[in-house]
C-alpha cells in the first residue's frame, strides 16, 4: 500500500464513522435522546474516569469541562475511525468488525445508563451498521484493497476522484445529520417546553426583603445574588437530563414506618417558601468561582420525612437524581429546622434545566455533593455504614460541611490599580454558621478589619470592603474571615480534595 493510498483508506475509516456516528446523533434525537452515542460513551468515561482526573479536568476547564469532554471523544474517535480505514486496507472485514463493535460499545454504554429506555440501543446500532456498512466500499474505493491489481496511471486519477466524491459525500451526510439531530433536539424538546409554560406558585411564605446595605455594589464585587445564567454548573450528565414534571414523581422509603410518595401537582400544592441559600462546590479551589447564591422556592425536606417517620437508628439520606448520581445527607441536617428544601424555583423562575429542573435538593451547610442533588427522584433513608453517595465512592469524605473562607473580588487578578484611594472588596461564607468579620493584611502587614456588609442570613454568603490607599509599588493582598462561632480562617492550605479547600485568598497587584 503506498503512501497516498494509506492516506486515502485513513481519510475512508474517518468519513464511514462520521457517517454513523452523525446518523446516531440524529436516530438518538429521534427516538432515544438520552441515548447519544457519544455522549453515552463519554459519560461512562466520565463514570471510570479517576477522581484526580476529574478534578484536573474541571481544574483545567471549569464549568467547559464537558465541552472539552466531547471534543476529546470526537478526536480520539477519528483518530480511531482512520485507523480502522489503514487496517481494513491491509485485512479486509477487519475494519468492518471492528466498526460493529464501537457499535456494540455504544450500545453498552448507552443501555448502562440510569435513565436509559427501551430504545436506548437504537441509536448506536444504527451508527455502529451505517459506519460497518461503509467502511468496506469506501477503503476499496480508496484503490487499497489487498491484492488488487494497481490501477492504470489515467484510471488511477478517476478512481481517485471518484473515492474523494464518495467520502466527502459520506461526511457531508454524517456532518449533517448531526447537526439535524441537535436542532431537533433543541427545538423540539417537551421538557423545555413544559418549563416555559409554567407559573409556580405564589410561596405560602415569601423571603424577608433583602436587608439594605447588604449588596455593596463595588464594581468588580460578585453580585449578592447570582443571576442563573451566571451560576456556576458542575455535574456528572454530559447530556442534561430531561425529566418531564408531569412525569415526576419522588419516592421517601427505606428506614422508614410508611413510604412516601409524591408528585409534581402534589408538590406544588403543598405551602411552598422562600430562602436564600449560597451554594458551594467542594471543588471549588480557595478565590474560585465555584459558589453562587439564590433565591430558592421550596417545600421543607424534614416535613416530607416526618411524614414518612424515619427509624431511630437510620442517620443518612441517600438522594437519587433521575440521572443515577446519588448523594448521601445526614439524617439529623435534614430534620433539623433549618432551609433544606425540595427546591422548584431559583431567582423567581422555574429552576432551569441544568439546574435540576423540574426539583433539586438545596441544604444550607453542606457541599453541593453530598446535598444539592438536582433532579433528584429519590430519597432513601438509611445509614452512612450502608450506603455511600456517588463522589464518596469516589474518595472525597462522607459528610461535606461547608469550610469558613472568603475570597477577594476587587482588585481582581488582572485589574490594573492606579495610586491613590480605592477600595478592597470579597465576600465570605460559612453557611449556616455565619460571618462575623473579615480582616485584610496588605503586605504582611497587620489585619485590618474591613466593613461587613448585612447578611441576608448565616445560610449566605456575605460582602465586605476595605477602602485603600494604593501606593506605587508591588502589593499582596491577603484576608481571612471570622465566623460567628469564634473561628478564624486557617491560614494552612490545603487541596479540595477530600473534604474542601482552605487557605487565605491572596492578590497582588502592581500599582504604577
Ligand atoms: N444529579 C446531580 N446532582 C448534582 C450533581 C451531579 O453531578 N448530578 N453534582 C452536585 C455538585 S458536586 C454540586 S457542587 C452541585 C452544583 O449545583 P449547580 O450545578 O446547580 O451549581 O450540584 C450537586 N448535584
Ligand atoms: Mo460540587
Amino acid at each position: 500500500m503506498g503512501g497516498s493510498t494509506a492516506w486515502r483508506a485513513f481519510l475512508a475509516g474517518i468519513a464511514a464513522v462520521v457517517l454513523g456516528a452523525g446518523i446516531g446523533e440524529l436516530a438518538a434525537a429521534a427516538f432515544a435522546p438520552a441515548s447519544s452515542p457519544l455522549a453515552a460513551i463519554g459519560d461512562v468515561l466520565i463514570d471510570l474516569a479517576p477522581p484526580w482526573a476529574k478534578e484536573w479536568a474541571i481544574g483545567l476547564f471549569g464549568t467547559s469541562d464537558k465541552l472539552a469532554l466531547l471534543i476529546a471523544i470526537a478526536l480520539v474517535l477519528l483518530a480511531v475511525a482512520g485507523a480502522l480505514g489503514l487496517l481494513e486496507a491491509r485485512f479486509a472485514r477487519i475494519g468492518v468488525l471492528l466498526c460493529a463493535a464501537l457499535g456494540i460499545v455504544g450500545i453498552a454504554a448507552a443501555s448502562s445508563r440510569a435513565d436509559a429506555t427501551g430504545l436506548a440501543w437504537a441509536p448506536s446500532a444504527v451508527a455502529g451498521a451505517a459506519a460497518a456498512f461503509t467502511i468496506g466500499p469506501l477503503v476499496r474505493r480508496a484503490g487499497a484493497a489487498p491484492g488488487e491489481p494497481a490501477a492504470q496511471d489515467g484510471a488511477a486519477g478517476m478512481d481517485r476522484r471518484r473515492f474523494f466524491a464518495w467520502a466527502g459525500a459520506a461526511t457531508v451526510i454524517g456532518v449533517a445529520a448531526a447537526v439535524g439531530g441537535s436542532l431537533l433536539q433543541t427545538g423540539a424538546r417537551t421538557v423545555t417546553a413544559a418549563r416555559r409554560a409554567l407559573h409556580l406558585p405564589v410561596p405560602a411564605r415569601a423571603a424577608a426583603p433583602i436587608p439594605p446595605g447588604a449588596e455593596l455594589r463595588v464594581p468588580g464585587l460578585a453580585p449578592l445574588v447570582t443571576p442563573n445564567e451566571r451560576f456556576y454548573r458542575i455535574d456528572t450528565a454530559l447530556l442534561v437530563p430531561q425529566v418531564d414534571p408531569a412525569q415526576w414523581s419522588l419516592r421517601i422509603h427505606g428506614m422508614v414506618d410508611h413510604e412516601v410518595t409524591l408528585t409534581w401537582a402534589q408538590l406544588l400544592a403543598l405551602p411552598l417558601q422562600e430562602s436564600y441559600t449560597t451554594l458551594a462546590c467542594v471543588s471549588n479551589e480557595v478565590g474560585g468561582e465555584l459558589i453562587g447564591n439564590a433565591k430558592w422556592l421550596g417545600y421543607p425536606i424534614r416535613h416530607l420525612l416526618a411524614q414518612a417517620g424515619p427509624h431511630a437508628d437510620a442517620d443518612m439520606v441517600l438522594s437519587r437524581s433521575a440521572d443515577g448520581f446519588t448523594a448521601g445527607t445526614p439524617l439529623e441536617v435534614l430534620t433539623d429546622q433549618r432551609d433544606a428544601v425540595l427546591a422548584v424555583g431559583m431567582n423567581d423562575e422555574p429552576l432551569p434545566l441544568e439546574h435540576g429542573f423540574p426539583v433539586r435538593m438545596v441544604v444550607p451547610g453542606l457541599y453541593g455533593y453530598v446535598s444539592a442533588t438536582k433532579w433528584v427522584v429519590d430519597l432513601e433513608v438509611t445509614r452512612f455504614d450502608r450506603a455511600t453517595g456517588y463522589w464518596t465512592t469516589q474518595g472525597w469524605a462522607p459528610r461535606g460541611p461547608i469550610k469558613l473562607e472568603s475570597r477577594i473580588d476587587v482588585p481582581g487578578a488582572v485589574d490594573t490599580v492606579a495610586a491613590g484611594p480605592t477600595v478592597i472588596a470579597g465576600v465570605a461564607w460559612q453557611q449556616h454558621v455565619g460571618v462575623s468579620r473579615v480582616e485584610v493584611s496588605i503586605d504582611d502587614g497587620a489585619w485590618q478589619t474591613a466593613e461587613l456588609a448585612s447578611a441576608i442570613s448565616d445560610d449566605t454568603w456575605v460582602q465586605w470592603r476595605l477602602p485603600w490607599t494604593a501606593t506605587s509599588g508591588h502589593h499582596v493582598i491577603r484576608c481571612r474571615a471570622t465566623s460567628r462561632s469564634g473561628q478564624v480562617q486557617t491560614a494552612r492550605q490545603a487541596p479540595p480534595a477530600p473534604d474542601g479547600a482552605t487557605g487565605w485568598p491572596q492578590v497582588t497587584v502592581q500599582v504604577p
